[in-house]
C-alpha cells in the first residue's frame, strides 16, 4: 500500500531495492560473519534495524544548524513501542524494503514480529513523551529526549488463575539494535559525601562535594525519525556504571570479590529497573538517585554542547536552550542547572537562577494529591548535600519575597519548597519554571482553581493549557492498514502530515459505499484482534459482536470496576428475564496494575473471575463475552485500538488529567462512552453530542458531593437490593469465587471506604448510557457515519498540534 507523500528522504537512503539488498546482505556478513540466508529471523530483524539506525544517525548528524533553538524533553519514561515499522513508514521505505526482503526469501512482517517493546514507561505519561518525540521530529525542530535506560522495563504481565503475575521484562536480552553507546560523552554524577568550602587569598570562595559515591553516567542514543525522514533527532538514555576510581582495589587484591563487586551492583541498581516499588526507604532512595542521575547527566551534556556551540555566552542560554520537565520527576533540573552554572562555570547565584527559570518549563499530569512527590529533607540532604544548599537558598529567598507583601503570607504554607520536613517537588518545579501547563482544558482549570490555586494567584501568567495529543501516524496510519488505505483513497495522503485534513472525510458520512467499506475494514481489524486473543488466551470471540474496549492502567479512579458491575448487571438481568437481550458484545480489557496496588490487582482478578463465569454459562448463548488481553503494551495496543467500536472512558469526573487512549480510539472510529472528564470534554465538544455518549456526574457535582459529606454508599445499595445490592453481594457470596476465591477487599473498598470513586453513584446512568449506545449500534448506517465523524474530527488530537502549541507558547519556536 502506498500511503506516502512524495519528496521524502528515502531516495537518499537506498537508491532502489537492489541497493537495499546489497547493503543489508553486506551488513549481515560484516557484523555476524554469516550470509543473510544463514541468519535467524531475530538476527535478520536486528541487522535490518541496525541498518536503518545507522542511516538515521547519518541524517541526524547534519540535521540542525547550531543556531537552532534546542528543546530537551526530560522524562523518566519514554514508552517507545516497536520502531522498525514506524521508521520505515516515516522514511517512506516500507514497500521498497518489503519487496527486497521478499526477494531475499523472507518477509518484512516476519521480521517486524521479532521486535520487542522497550518497556521504558508505565502508561500515559511515558507514551505521551514518545509521541512528542515523533511530533518534534515531524515539525523539523531540534527536540531531544533525555531519559533513563532501564535494564529491566516495567514487568511483563501474565495471568494465572485470574491473577496478575509479574515477570521480569528482560527487554535488552537480545540487544537493542537502535541504540548506540557513547562512551566519549559519559559524565560523572556524585551522591553523598560532604560539601567542602574553599577560599583563596583574595577571599573568593567556592564549594565542592567530595567523597560519597561516584557514578559514571553513560549515554545510549536512539535515533528519532520524523515523518518524511528529513529530521532525525535523538533520545539520550542514561545508564549508571561505577567510576573506576571508586573500585575497591584493596578488597579485590585481598580476594574479597564480594566486597569489591558490591559497589558495582549498588551503582548499577540505579538504572536497573523502572520505578521501584514505593515501599521502604531503600526503594525510595533508589528512585531519588534515578531522578538525580538523569537530570545531572542530561544537564552536564547540554552544557557541554552549549559551550561547544556558543562558548560562555550565558546571557543568551535561554534563547538557545529549553528544558522541559515531564511531571515532577525531573524537578531537580532547576537547582542542578544552578549548581553546575555556579560551581563548574563560575556564574553568580542570581544570574544562575535567572538562566534556570528562563529555560525551564513544567507539565503537570495529575490532580491527585498523593501523586505529588515529596522527599524527607534529611534523606535529600544526605544524598545530595550540595544540591540541597541551592534549594534551601532559593526557598529562603522565595519566602523572603513572599513575606514582603503581607497579603501573601497565607500562601507560604502551600507554595514554599521546604515544608514540614519535606522537599515538595511540585513546588520546586513551579518555582523554577516560566511555564506550568496542564494536559486538558478541564485539568488545567482544576489546577488553577484547586490543586495549584495559590501559585495561580501569585503568577497567573505562567499557567497555560496544552491538551494532549497522540501520534496519528503510529496509531492510525500504521496500526490500522485497511482503514488508512480507505482514508487515503478518499482524501489523498496529506493527512499523514497534517491530521486536520481528516476533516475532509466529513462528506463521506453520507456515502453509503464508503461506510460499507469502513465497516469491512473494521471487521478485518476485529478478525485480526480475535486471532491475537485466541493465540494469547485461547478464548474464541465472535467478530459479529460489538467490541467494547477498556484498555489502560488499572486504577480505582479509572473505574474498571464500574465496567464489571455493568457486565454483571446485564448478566443477572438476562438470567432473570429471558426476554431481556442486550446487544451481543465482547468486552475487552487490558492493562497492568502496579505491583503493590492491591485493589487494582483484585479488580483484574475480578474481571477474569467474572469472565470465567459468564463465558462458560450456556444460558446466555454467547451474547456476552469477556476477554482480558495480558501484558498491555504499545505493540498489542496497536491491534486493539483499530478493532474497537465502543471506547470506555469512564473515570470519575475530575480525576483523569486527560487520557490519551480516548484519542487513539476515536481516531480509529470508535464511539466514546465516557464521563465528562479529562479530554473527553474536548472530544465531546468537537464531535458533538450525537457522536459520543456522556453519562454520570460532572466534575463540579463530584466535588460538591464530596464536600457536602452527604454521600453514603450503603444508601445506594439499600435502595436497590435487586440490582446493585445483588452485585455487591456476589463479590462475597461465592458466585464469583470459582477461579480463585471471593472479593472481600473490593467490597470493603466500596462499602467501608464509602465508594470513594462513586462507582455505585454513577452505576445507573452508566448502564442506561451503554444500553442506549448499543441500541444505536443496530442502525449500522448511522453508527458508521458517527464513527467516521469521530475520525474526521480527530485531527485536533494529533500530537503534532500539541507540539506546535508547546513550540509557539512555551518554547518560543516558530514552525
Ligand atoms: C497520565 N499520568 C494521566 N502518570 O493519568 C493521564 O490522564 C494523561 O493523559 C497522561 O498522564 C498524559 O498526560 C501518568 O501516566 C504516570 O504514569 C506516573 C508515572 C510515575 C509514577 C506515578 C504514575
Amino acid at each position: 500500500m502506498v500511503i506516502f507523500r512524495s519528496g521524502m528522504a528515502r531516495d537518499k537512503i537506498f537508491k532502489d531495492t537492489q541497493d537495499f539488498k546489497e547493503q543489508y546482505r553486506a551488513l549481515c556478513v560484516s557484523v555476524l560473519g554469516r550470509e543473510f540466508d544463514k541468519c535467524t529471523d531475530k538476527e535478520r530483524y536486528s541487522m535490518l534495524a541496525r541498518l536503518i539506525a545507522a542511516k538515521s544517525r547519518a541524517i541526524e548528524a547534519e540535521c540542525h544548524p547550531k543556531e537552532a533553538k534546542k528543546v530537551y524533553y526530560f522524562s523518566l519514561e519514554f514508552l517507545l513501542g516497536p520502531l522498525l515499522d514506524n521508521y520505515l513508514l516515516n522514511y517512506g521505505l516500507r514497500d521498497l524494503v518489503a519487496d527486497g526482503i521478499d526477494e531475499m526469501g523472507s518477509s518484512l512482517d516476519t521480521l517486524i514480529k521479532q521486535e520487542v517493546d522497550p518497556g521504558l514507561g508505565n502508561g500515559g505519561l511515558g507514551r505521551l513523551a514518545a509521541c512528542f518525540l515523533d511530533s518534534m521530529a515531524h515539525e523539523g525542530m531540534a527536540g531531544f529526549g533525555n531519559g533513563m535506560r532501564y535494564r529491566y522495563g516495567l514487568f511483563r504481565q501474565e495471568i494465572e488463575d485470574g491473577r496478575q503475575v509479574e515477570c521480569t521484562d528482560n527487554w535488552l536480552e537480545g540487544g537493542f539494535p537502535w541504540e548506540s553507546r557513547k562512551d566519549g560523552s559519559s559524565v560523572t554524577v556524585r551522591f553523598g559525601g560532604e560539601v567542602v568550602r574553599h577560599q583563596d587569598e583574595t577571599g573568593r570562595f567556592w564549594f565542592t562535594q567530595e567523597g560519597g559515591e561516584c557514578v559514571r553516567a553513560v549515554p545510549y542514543d536512539v535515533p528519532i525519525v520524523g515523518y518524511g525522514g528529513k529530521t532525525v533527532n535523538k533520545l539520550r538514555l542514561w545508564s549508571a556504571e561505577p567510576c573506576e576510581e571508586d573500585f575497591d582495589l584493596d578488597a579485590f587484591n585481598a580476594g574479597d570479590y564480594a566486597r569489591a563487586n558490591k559497589f558495582r551492583s549498588d551503582v548499577e541498581a540505579i538504572s536497573t529497573i523502572l520505578y521501584p516499588n514505593d515501599a521502604g526507604e531503600h526503594g525510595r532512595i533508589l528512585r531519588l538517585k534515578q531522578e538525580y542521575l538523569f537530570v545531572s547527566a542530561g544537564l552536564q551534556s547540554i552544557l557541554r554542547t552549549y559551550e561547544h556551540e556558543h562558548g560562555h555566552d550565558w546571557d543568551h542560554f535561554a534563547d538557545h536552550v529549553c528544558i522541559h520537565t515531564n511531571d515532577t520527576h525531573p524537578a531537580m533540573c532547576g537547582p542542578e542547572l544552578m549548581r553546575l552554572l555556579v560551581d563548574v562555570y563560575g556564574l553568580d547565584f542570581d544570574q544562575a537562577f535567572k538562566i534556570a527559570s528562563a529555560s525551564i518549563s513544567y507539565t503537570n499530569h495529575t490532580v491527585m494529591p498523593e501523586a505529588l512527590e515529596k522527599w524527607p529533607i534529611e534523606t535529600f540532604r544526605h544524598l545530595l548535600p550540595r544540591l540541597y544548599m541551592f534549594i534551601e537558598e532559593v526557598d529562603r529567598r522565595y519566602r523572603e519575597n513572599l513575606m514582603r507583601e503581607e497579603v501573601n503570607a497565607d500562601l507560604l504554607a502551600s507554595t514554599a519548597i521546604l515544608w514540614d520536613g519535606q522537599v515538595r517537588m511540585a513546588n520546586l518545579s513551579i518555582i523554577f519554571s516560566h511555564s506550568v501547563n496542564g494536559v486538558s482544558d478541564l485539568h488545567t482549570s482544576i489546577l488553577e482553581q484547586t490543586v495549584l490555586r495559590d501559585f495561580y494567584r501569585l503568577r497567573p501568567q505562567i499557567f497555560n493549557n496544552k491538551t494532549n495529543g497522540v501520534c496519528h501516524r503510529r496509531f492510525l496510519a500504521q496500526a490500522n492498514p485497511p482503514y488508512a488505505k480507505l482514508i487515503t483513497d478518499a482524501i489523498g495522503t496529506r493527512w499523514l502530515d497534517d491530521a486536520t485534513e481528516l476533516e475532509r472525510l466529513i462528506p463521506f458520512e453520507k456515502d453509503a459505499g464508503f461506510l460499507d467499506a469502513m465497516e469491512a475494514a473494521k471487521k478485518a481489524d476485529k478478525e485480526r484482534l480475535a486471532a491475537y486473543i485466541e493465540e494469547t488466551t485461547q478464548l474464541q470471540v465472535d467478530t459479529n459482536t460489538i467490541f467494547d474496549v477498556q484498555v489502560k492502567r488499572f486504577h480505582a479512579y479509572k473505574r474498571q470496576l464500574l465496567n464489571v458491575f455493568k457486565i454483571l448487571d446485564l448478566y443477572n438481568r438476562m438470567l432473570d428475564d429471558p426476554t431481556f437481550k442486550p446487544a451481543p458484545t465482547t468486552f475487552i480489557f487490558s492493562g497492568k496494575a502496579a505491583q503493590s496496588y492491591v485493589l487494582a490487582k483484585e479488580v483484574i482478578r475480578l474481571i477474569n473471575s467474572v469472565a470465567d463465569v459468564i463465558n462458560n454459562d450456556a444460558r446466555i448463548e454467547g451474547r456476552l463475552k469477556i476477554a482480558f488481553v495480558p501484558n498491555f503494551a504499545v505493540s498489542n495496543a496497536q491491534l486493539i485500538y483499530p478493532a474497537t467500536e465502543i471506547s470506555e472512558q469512564i473515570s470519575v469526573a475530575g480525576a483523569e488529567a486527560s487520557g490519551t487512549s480516548n484519542m487513539k480510539l476515536m481516531m480509529n472510529a470508535a464511539l466514546t462512552l465516557g464521563t465528562y472528564d479529562g479530554s473527553n470534554v474536548e472530544i465531546s465538544q468537537l464531535v458533538g453530542e450525537k457522536n459520543i455518549k456522556i453519562f454520570g456526574l460532572r466534575a463540579q457535582e463530584v466535588e460538591d458531593l464530596y464536600a457536602s459529606g452527604s454521600y453514603f454508599a450503603w444508601n445506594q445499595v439499600n435502595s436497590d437490593p435487586g440490582r446493585l445490592g445483588r452485585i455487591v453481594s456476589m463479590l462475597t457470596d461465592g458466585s464469583l469465587a470459582g477461579l480463585s476465591g471471593n472479593f472481600e477487599s473490593i467490597r470493603d473498598y466500596l462499602m467501608a471506604g464509602n465508594d470513594h470513586d462513586l462507582v455505585l453513584k454513577d452505576f445507573y446512568s452508566y448502564v442506561d448510557a451503554w444500553e442506549e449506545l448499543t441500541a444505536f449500534y443496530a442502525d449500522r448506517h448511522a453508527w458508521n457515519a458517527a464513527a467516521l465523524h469521530n475520525t474526521a474530527k480527530a485531527g485536533f488530537f494529533s500530537s503534532d498540534r500539541t507540539i506546535r502549541e508547546y513550540m509557539h507558547d512555551i518554547w518560543k519556536i516558530e514552525s
